[in-house]
């Protein structure tokens, strides 16, 4: 289904990327459920294959080898006690359901819990799964791989980079699939975030997603059907659609982030006033169907799609701004990225170490992740999330949710405002040379307003700008061009 399960109208998730169970019940409990975040985007939790060569890249999480929960990130029993935990702070568990394939083929060895599998001989015991559980090379133009993106039988029934192609259509596979997806839901998940959905047939999909169970009654009302957004990176120019998969759930859209970039890049000729109607020119899918954000764990490292205009945590100051917008503008279901740093290597315009996995120790075991008195993520956890401004944006969301954008004003090129009906406002200044400068109408009843960009209300008051709206709704805003946030932002719950 298209809807989230949030609890109390939350209206953001957070991808928290290659963390550890245990570090993630801690987070829903000291900080999550406390601001208002609706979920949690892990990564895949059933064994995958040990990848050494290079030495435990992030990416071995998308080479299952059985659905056991036990991986990096913790085991079964520590998987449970998150859900519970996090479900206890109203945020809700999202899983990165990997089933269009199993590990890649040539390899064999122990997955990530001990179980033995044979990538040669398409043998997955722990499942189990043997050679007539994937599909054979029939549709496959040479070799067993997809070369071609525009012949749909490849993209759906060949190898995506070599990965052992599951066989969707037969009912064995789609009982074994559904049994995994079934068991995370009655541990009490809310949906699934489903990996390379555009290489599973839709039909296949739908019989899957059918033979969900109703959502666990110890969190979710009876009856609650499972979120479902899909994978689906659709730049236009492939021999499919986005469109195949929307009557099942959400899709990702990746042209949002990749357009969103090149405005704040001001690259392409696109500029903030474009922002105005961005939803058709860039023909981007329904409100209703996408599922949005400004970088992920993918395209922040030049996998995936979207390329060199992606911004990610490393042009923070662009990031601040372009998420505040997405979390600003009503469109879409909003996940925000939280990364861990890694060092990169340019060669080739491209980075060496996009491979490199989470903070480790010397055996492999990804690190806790510590936070300082100031709230800070210190040991290469980047925790965008817990920037001031993105948490306080989450916030704007929530008090804006239900209203409509209203108010739309800009300068013809790279200074923009709006309201959210009554409740909320925002105007940014992306120029390079001019400060804003000027009364705007923010459609909010008078009175004093934090910016939630510079500061918080606090018990003593506001501890950044203070915005005083007037009688008529409207307020005089300043921005000047070299702020490190060259934006503001006032709501309902910021006034003072
Ligand atoms: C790794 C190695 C490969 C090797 C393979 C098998 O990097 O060199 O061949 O193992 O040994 C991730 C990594 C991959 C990694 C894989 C398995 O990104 O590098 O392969 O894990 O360990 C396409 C898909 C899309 C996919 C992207 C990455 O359509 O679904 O490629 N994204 C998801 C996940 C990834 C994950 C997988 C799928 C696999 O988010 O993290 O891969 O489970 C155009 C097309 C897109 C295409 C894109 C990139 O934009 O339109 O469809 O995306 O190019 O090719
Ligand atoms: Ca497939």
């Amino acid at each position: 289904q298209h809807a989230p399960n949030t609890a109390d109208n939350r209206q953001a998730i957070v991808h928290l990327f290659e963390w550890r169970w245990t570090d993630i019940a801690a987070e829903c409990e000291r900080f999550l459920g406390p601001n208002g975040f609706g979920g949690v985007q892990v990564s895949p939790p059933n064994e995958n294959r040990v990848v050494t060569s290079p030495n435990r890249p992030w990416w071995e999480r998308y080479q299952p080898v059985s659905y056991h929960l036990n991986t990096r990130s913790g085991n079964d029993e520590e998987f449970r006690d998150m859900v519970h935990r996090c479900n206890q702070q109203g945020v809700r568990i999202y899983v990165d359901a990997v089933i269009n394939h199993m590990c890649a083929h040539g390899y064999s060895g122990n997955g990530t819990g001990g179980i033995y599998f044979n990538g040669n001989s398409l043998d997955f015991p722990g499942v189990p799964f043997g050679p007539n559980d994937f599909n054979d090379c029939s549709a496959c133009l040479s070799g067993c791989n997809i070369h071609s993106y525009d012949d749909v039988n490849e993209l759906r029934n060949c190898r995506l980079a070599g990965l052992l192609d599951l066989k969707l259509s037969s009912d064995y596979v789609r009982g074994k699939i559904t049994d995994y997806l079934n068991y995370l839901i009655s541990i009490g998940v809310a949906g699934f975030r489903v990996d390379a959905a555009k290489h599973m047939w839709p039909r296949d999909m739908a019989a899957i997603f059918d033979r969900l169970t109703d959502l666990n009654t110890a969190y979710f009302p009876s009856g609650s059907r499972p979120f479902i957004f899909m994978e689906v990176i659709d730049l236009d120019g492939e021999g499919f659609s986005s469109s195949e998969y929307t009557h099942l759930g959400r899709v990702t859209e990746f042209k949002y982030g990749m357009q969103l970039g090149y405005v704040f890049r001001k690259e392409n000729d696109q500029k903030l006033e474009n922002l105005a109607n961005f939803v058709e020119s860039w023909g981007l899918q329904l409100d209703n169907s996408s599922l949005v954000f400004v970088d992920n764990h993918d395209n922040q490292r030049g996998h995936g799609a979207g390329g060199q205009s992606i911004i990610t945590f490393r042009d923070s100051r662009l990031y601040k701004m372009a998420n505040a917008f997405m979390l600003a503008y009503p469109y879409g279901f909003v996940r925000i990225m939280s990364s861990y740093y890694w060092d990169q290597q340019w060669w080739n315009f491209e980075d060496r170490n996009n491979w490199i996995g989470p903070p480790a120790d010397a055996n492999g075991n990804t690190m806790a992740v510590s936070i300082n008195n100031m709230g800070i993520c210190v040991n290469g956890w980047m925790c965008e999330h817990r920037w001031p401004q993105i948490r306080n944006m989450v916030t704007f969301r929530t008090v804006a949710a239900g209203h409509g954008m209203g108010n739309w004003w800009d300068n013809g090129n790279n200074q923009i405002a709006f309201s959210r009906g009554d409740r909320a406002f925002i105007a940014i200044n992306n120029e390079d040379r001019s400060a804003l400068d000027t009364t705007l109408q923010t459609g909010l009843p008078s009175g004093d307003y934090c910016d939630v960009i510079s500061g918080d209300l606090a018990k003593g008051g506001c501890t950044g700008k203070t915005i005083t709206v007037r009688e008529d709704s409207r307020a005089h805003i300043h921005i000047k061009v070299d702020d490190e946030d060259p934006m503001i932002a006032i709501h309902a719950g910021s006034r003072a």
